[in-house]
């Protein structure tokens, strides 16, 4: 009777392993991407990211924003984290969020300088130089008058979180003055305040999708990039770059997105629990990052990187040479909104 039995067993077995995705790559594949998705059975609202699971900015940002909203409204949302580039890149996925087919993204400033060019004032080279600079614009009036700029455009943002000061690589030759740059390829974010800077280093800038950049680098299609140290670590950019000079010439943050009809409608209750979940979470990123952005430049030594440190003297030649950008961006970006970032910088030091 039981060997009779074993057949049926195994086949039942063999079906539930197929249900339950054991065999299948993509079951593996989806664990790796993103946590298990405890759902609330609430209003779905996914965020779209083009990071990792392991950046700061989901780790501790979108993930921790996600645990707040679900259990102060017990359920009533379901905050959906789609991570590793899954619903488009930065540009895409943030007109999807304008359009409204996607609910939340967290992405740079990038795709927004479009429709508020007062967002590039964060892309002129060393306009911020430290934390608490940094923090002094994004928790102060000059980061919400900049934020209002786009509730008329189909987007409200929530929060400020941190991309970081970014730091150049490249595969070739160690660079220690801009003249070391001569004849290298860097991807740039596309930007135009970046690709004036690295004109003016005397680099050939590159810009194209975050989605691309490794790749590119793979295939030396590029030569070099610049991004924060945690994204350089956790993306493993060193598996493809061997140089890092630590200039720290632009300081990107994240901005938490959300579509504006969408915030229109919640109640106050719901929406003061989302600004309470936006702001704690990028208390917690901001501080993860710097964190991780101060003990990944040793992990990058260990895994084979050679890190530049630039003296003030020789910093100052590349804060020298990409100065003229101000001139050429300040109509476009706003000169009293330059000033108030010089002096919210001046005055947090
Ligand atoms: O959404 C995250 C991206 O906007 C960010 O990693 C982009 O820094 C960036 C880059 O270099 O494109």
């Amino acid at each position: 009777m039981f060997k009779k039995q074993i057949p049926m067993f195994l086949a039942a077995l063999l079906i539930a392993m197929l249900v339950s995705g054991c065999l299948s790559g993509t079951s593996k594949q989806s664990q790796q991407q993103e946590p298990k998705k405890a759902s609330t059975g609430g209003k779905v609202i996914k965020i779209a990211s083009v990071l990792n699971d392991q950046h700061p900015a989901n780790a501790n940002g979108t993930f921790k924003f996600k645990e707040i909203v679900e259990a102060k409204t017990k359920g009533k949302y379901e905050i959906q984290v789609y991570s590793g580039n899954q619903l488009g890149d930065d540009v895409k996925a943030t007109q999807n969020v304008r359009a409204g087919s996607i609910e939340m993204v967290l992405t740079s400033a990038a795709p927004v300088t479009g429709m508020a060019a007062e967002f590039m004032v964060f892309d002129l080279p060393f306009i911020l130089t430290n934390d608490k600079a940094v923090d002094a614009i994004f928790d102060g009036p000059v980061g919400k008058k900049l934020a209002a700029k786009l509730d008329d455009k189909g987007l409200h943002l929530l929060a400020y979180y941190e991309n970081g000061f970014r730091q150049l690589t490249n595969s070739a030759r160690e660079v220690k003055t801009p003249a070391d740059l001569k004849g290298l390829k860097i991807r740039t974010m596309e930007n135009p305040i970046h690709l004036a800077a690295w004109r003016a280093l005397g680099a050939n800038p590159t810009p194209m999708p975050f989605s691309e950049l490794f790749t590119s680098m793979q295939q030396k299609t590029v030569d070099g990039q610049e991004n924060p140290i945690p994204t350089i670590y956790l993306m493993k950019f060193y598996e493809v770059q061997k140089y890092a000079t630590l200039t720290g010439h632009v300081y990107t943050p994240f901005i938490l997105l959300i579509n504006s009809q969408l915030w229109a409608s919640l109640p106050a209750e719901d929406k003061k629990i989302f600004e309470e979940a936006a702001l704690e979470s990028a208390k917690i990123e901001r501080a993860a990052n710097r964190e991780m952005n101060r003990k990944q430049v040793d992990e990058l030594k260990k895994v084979g990187m050679t890190i530049t440190v630039l003296s003030p003297e020789q910093l100052k030649v590349f804060q020298d040479a990409v100065a003229p950008v101000y001139a050429e961006f300040e109509a476009k970006i706003g000169k009293d909104l330059i000033n108030e970032f010089k002096q919210a910088a001046q005055s947090a030091k």
